[in-house]
């Protein structure tokens, strides 16, 4: 049987295949994304003030956005005031430069705290390091490996465990052997561990904790590696015989009263900003901002080799310079259109990735809404179509499918799907039958002979900027309290609404509890629908879970927004990333703990949502060698802020 090999080379065209040509466009909107014009002009203005050495490179380059007060009185056609941050390492360290790309001047430079997120430009460094390390290749050649070709090191961001290394940039490896399988996760080589100081390019910790197996088990999951296949369904397509519903101009989306703009930003991932709905003619406004914050993924594992994993991965990453273009009638259906997104390379040159967004739109099969009166005998349903943007992100072995799913009733559903590869550990035992300590499973389970995948969660945080009809919002907290009713009736008991305006930020910080339920809502209690209440959009959850780790406990400390479910800020423009800008090796002195610590005012002003989606995770054999895809989402739901249902003037369109 043919099976194809991974390669180092094959593994770094990861990074380098999505670079294509760009093409000329010009910024329409304020929130438009640089173009590879204004990258070009951003990392000239700063070469200009600054030598940046052959080693030093650029993290980060993107919008510096126009102030909301200004953005929220733009009208097209209006000038619009473009400017760019850009960041670079290895100056030595950290710098910051906001660059003015109308007068094409450097308004700010200045040194900063903090590391770069792992951008792919340090794999290339790291295998070389590694590799030439003679502690290194002694413990590999000990385990049987003499052809190092076959192994892969992979770099791990390390965290920050309370040692005073803050002032060096470094990285922690774990090798891997690829002979004979893609599947690069699936065989890890347990015990090697190697630290590289990535200014030295040098290893500056190494050790080798012992000889472990590597797992001999089938880990592929190409049709040559599975073997035996399935006859597959009946395919369905998806056809819009008279074309898409929506329209793009620029970056502006309009589909059925919704209208927003999107852009691809190398940090967050997609941006949605400018969420309107036109209610009988008129824009209302339900969001200014959507977007990920941070992706907070930690390890329970506490041997030498597994206590570090804890990783950030927006912020250590950056989700959307991971982005993996879209395969349109596999991760979309075949009626989306695809959309490029232009970001900036490590070496400050604008890049094009090819599919970095869909857009379509989706029939569920479902009604948006029906009844059938059976006395008076009448039927009266519509078909549901819901609008829905996605871009997927793959963060090492996991891949994230982000949806922001816009439907006619008024609602956005935002979701995440997570597939992709689970991190496995090699381990002694070959099965659980073997493990008679119950030290190899302790942390995790089996999925195949020496390999066991390890507890973890996942808390997925978005900062959603809502501004529900004008910027003046409270969070009302409607608490379903348990009433005893008197001797007026038969019934004993009930419940009613208890609503509280949370006034200041602690009071906002909140989990779901079933025994004590209530709505969150984000109210304008300046503005009231027909009927008297004022108008709101609800944080609608559904599952979700919140951090077991103790407050201590360093990774804990940097990712402390997992305590809760929801937070309420008043707006900040630089309050955007929920554990900081810069959370490689943080030590959780920035991010959204810190800032709500003062616990600043919320009531009746430009309030921000940070709503988090968690969840933990047990890994399954089924979860393994790729996962099935696992959807977790919340919604946000007009509450009051139409009269009616808004989609009851849908047409009736019964389809074929
Ligand atoms: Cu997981």
């Amino acid at each position: 049987m043919k099976r194809p090999q991974a390669t180092l080379s094959a593994i770094v065209c990861v990074f380098s295949c999505i670079v294509c040509a760009t093409s000329a466009v010009a910024a329409t909107h304020p929130m438009d994304p640089l173009t590879a014009e204004e990258i070009e002009s951003a990392v000239t203005r700063i070469r200009a003030i600054q030598d940046i050495p052959d080693k030093a490179f650029f993290p980060l380059i993107r919008l510096f956005e126009m102030p909301k007060a200004e953005v929220l009185v733009w009208r097209p056609g209006q000038p619009i005031a473009r400017r760019a941050e850009v960041i670079v390492y290895g100056l030595p360290g950290l710098y910051r430069g906001i660059v003015d790309l109308t007068t094409k001047t450097v308004e700010r430079w200045e040194k900063i705290n903090g590391f770069p997120q792992l951008a792919g430009r340090e794999f290339g460094l790291i295998n070389r390091v590694v590799k030439a390390h003679s502690g290194w290749q002694d413990a590999i050649r000990k385990r049987g490996i003499s052809d190092f070709s076959k192994v892969i090191v992979m770099p791990f961001t390390k965290g920050y465990y309370g040692t005073d290394d803050r002032d060096r940039w470094l990285i922690r490896t774990t090798p891997f052997l690829v002979d004979e399988t893609r599947n690069l996760w699936g065989r890890p080589i347990e015990g090697v561990l190697a630290m590289v100081d990535m200014d030295q390019e040098k290893v500056v910790e190494f050790a080798d904790t012992g000889i472990i197996p590597i797992s001999s088990n089938p880990v592929g999951f190409t049709e040559d590696d599975v073997g035996s296949l399935r006859e597959g369904p009946n395919i369905i397509t998806y056809h819009q015989p008279e074309g898409a519903s929506f329209t793009v101009e620029g970056n502006v989306v309009k589909w059925q009263n919704w209208t927003f703009h999107y852009r691809f930003a190398p940090q967050a991932g997609l941006i949605i900003s400018n969420v309107s709905y036109a209610d009988q003619g008129r824009d209302r406004s339900i969001a200014y901002q959507m977007h990920m914050s941070e992706l907070f993924v930690p390890y329970t594992d506490p041997g030498q080799a597994w206590y570090y994993k804890t990783f950030f991965d927006q912020g250590e990453n950056h989700l959307g310079d991971m982005v993996s273009s879209i395969r349109v009638g596999l991760d979309c259906p075949n009626n989306a259109m695809v959309l490029d997104a232009v970001t900036a390379s490590v070496q400050g040159e604008p890049r094009t990735v090819k599919n970095a967004i869909a857009l379509y739109e989706q029939y569920e099969g479902s009604p948006a809404w029906r009844h059938h009166d059976t006395i008076l005998s009448y039927f009266e349903g519509r078909r549901g179509q819901n609008l829905v943007m996605r871009f997927i992100a793959t963060i090492g072995n996991y891949d994230y499918i982000f949806d922001y799913v816009f439907t006619q009733s008024g609602a956005i559903k935002i979701r995440a799907g997570a597939t992709g590869i689970d991190s496995v550990k090699g381990v002694e035992s070959a099965t659980l039958s073997q493990d008679r300590t119950g030290e190899d499973s302790k942390y995790g389970r089996f999925v195949g002979e020496n390999l066991v995948a390890i507890n973890h969660d996942h808390f997925l945080v978005y900062r959603l900027d809502l501004d529900v009809d004008g910027v003046g919002n409270s969070l009302s907290r409607d608490i379903l309290k348990k009433t005893r009713f008197g001797d007026e009736t038969p019934r004993t008991s009930g419940w009613v609404l208890d609503s509280r305006i949370a006034q200041r930020e602690h009071e906002a910080r909140l989990n779901m509890n079933m025994k004590r339920p209530a709505l969150w809502r984000i109210i304008n209690s300046n503005k009231t629908n027909p009927w008297g209440h004022p108008v709101s959009y609800q944080i609608k959850p559904s599952m979700n879970a919140i951090s077991l780790l103790d407050a201590d406990d360093w990774p804990q400390r940097r990712g402390m927004f997992s305590f809760y479910n929801l937070h309420i800020t008043p707006y900040r423009a630089d309050e955007r990333f929920a554990s900081g800008d810069f959370p490689s090796q943080s030590n959780g002195s920035d991010g959204l703990h810190v800032w709500t610590a003062e616990d600043r005012p919320i009531e009746n002003t430009d309030v921000v949502a940070w709503y988090t989606v968690g969840f933990h995770h047990v890994v399954r054999a089924e979860d393994w060698p790729v996962m099935p895809t696992s959807w977790h989402e919340m919604t946000l739901r007009p509450f009051d802020f139409f009269h009616r249902n808004p989609a009851l003037d849908l047409p009736d369109q019964k389809g074929q």
